[in-house]
């Protein structure tokens, strides 16, 4: 058996849009989280990519997500919020038929929201803030996902990794994105060490007992840590107040009760809020894009990289030269198509 296998990366869409379509998913939801997990390979993201659409299935299998929805999209005409009902399916088709109203709202007003109500939610972040920074606007999107983390000084899991993306449109390079858990790591990166028998650094996690772990599996069934002690476990709060209760929407304690299960996708809402640089900056001195440029030209300057330069370098390889996948992903994608 070979050891790895390069795909084009329309070959590697249309094979995961093939096992989604194959599973009983609509071409809308099918399609949408096709084009999210694709990403995620293409930009070396391995947490969110091709492992998991078994997690994905799992979801559908178990009467957890609606595979055939279509979301609606309620616009609240006159307000700032445009809303989005994932009427139960993936939150990436519900997000897709929001965001040009969202877009739109946000130039019109300067700033604007876009919430998704009712949706199972497992991917990255980054595809939502780049399609916002694509049409020259600022972004920052927030989701919970399910009590898995530790608060700081805490021994049980109660926060979710909740993860937080912002972006930055630049014009003539692509945009500055960040986006990360509010966990020390993803809970896809405890998974990935699993799987390959690695420990995990120190200071990840804890065990069921509260006492700290490098065995991935103790951490699994203990309690993740939050990203820079107290500041990370304070983002990841407000996060819950905003991505979650503000909005209507189930916690990250809730969505563990309503699954009884982190092997599954989490359901809960997600929040985007989009700004429009230039509008903010109105009868100021300096264009807001061009000051950008200033500051990341300081920060390059230091020897530091910007956030997703590692992404972006990712993926010009993959379009000069396909994804590279291993043979086990490949047998594992062969094994869920022929379910
Ligand atoms: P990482 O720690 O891998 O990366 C976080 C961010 O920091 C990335 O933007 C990364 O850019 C950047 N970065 C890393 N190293 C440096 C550096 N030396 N200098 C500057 N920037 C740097 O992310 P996580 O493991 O915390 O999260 C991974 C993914 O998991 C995210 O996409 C997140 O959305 C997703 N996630 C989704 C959840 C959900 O419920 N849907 C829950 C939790 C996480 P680069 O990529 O270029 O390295
Ligand atoms: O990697 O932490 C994670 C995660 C949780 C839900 C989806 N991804």
């Amino acid at each position: 058996m070979r050891d790895t296998t390069t795909l084009t990366i329309p070959a590697l869409l249309a094979r995961v849009e093939a096992i989604f379509r194959t599973a009983g998913m609509s071409t809308i939801q099918a399609g949408a989280l096709a084009r999210v997990i694709t990403a995620g390979e293409r930009d070396n993201c391995k947490s969110h990519g091709v492992y998991r659409v078994e997690g994905v299935l799992r979801t559908v299998k178990a009467g957890k997500v609606n595979p055939l929805a279509e979301p609606v999209l309620l616009p609240g005409e006159g307000t700032a919020i445009v809303r989005v009902d994932a009427q139960g399916g993936f939150a990436n088709p519900a997000f897709e038929l929001g965001v040009p109203a969202l877009a739109a709202r946000a130039k019109a007003l300067g700033l604007a929201a876009l919430v998704i109500n009712d949706c199972t939610h497992f991917s990255a972040l980054w595809p939502e803030v780049e399609a916002l920074t694509d049409q020259g606007l600022a972004a920052m999107v927030m989701c919970p996902s399910y009590a898995t983390v530790a608060p700081t000084g805490g021994t049980q899991p109660l926060l979710g990794t909740n993860p937080f993306a912002f972006g930055w449109p630049r014009r003539d390079a692509p945009p500055y994105v960040f986006d990360f858990a509010t966990s020390v790591a993803a809970r896809g990166e405890i998974e990935l060490h699993r799987r390959a028998g690695k420990p995990l650094p120190e200071g990840w996690a804890l065990d069921a007992a509260g006492q700290p772990t490098t065995d991935p599996e103790a951490a699994l069934a203990g309690a993740m840590l939050p990203f820079g002690g107290h500041k990370g476990s304070a983002i990841g709060t407000m996060i819950e107040l905003l991505a979650a209760i503000m909005i209507g929407d189930k916690t990250s304690p809730e969505v563990l009760d309503y699954l009884g299960s982190t092997s599954l996708a989490p359901f809960h809402g997600e929040l985007i809020l989009a700004f429009d640089p230039a509008r903010f900056a109105e009868g100021r001195a300096g264009n807001p894009l061009d000051r950008a440029e200033t500051l990341f030209e300081a920060i390059v300057g230091q020897g530091a990289r910007l956030p997703s330069q590692r992404r972006f370098a990712a993926r010009a390889m993959a379009q000069a030269q396909g994804i590279t996948l291993s043979a086990a992903e490949v047998a594992q994608l062969d094994h869920l198509l022929a379910q």
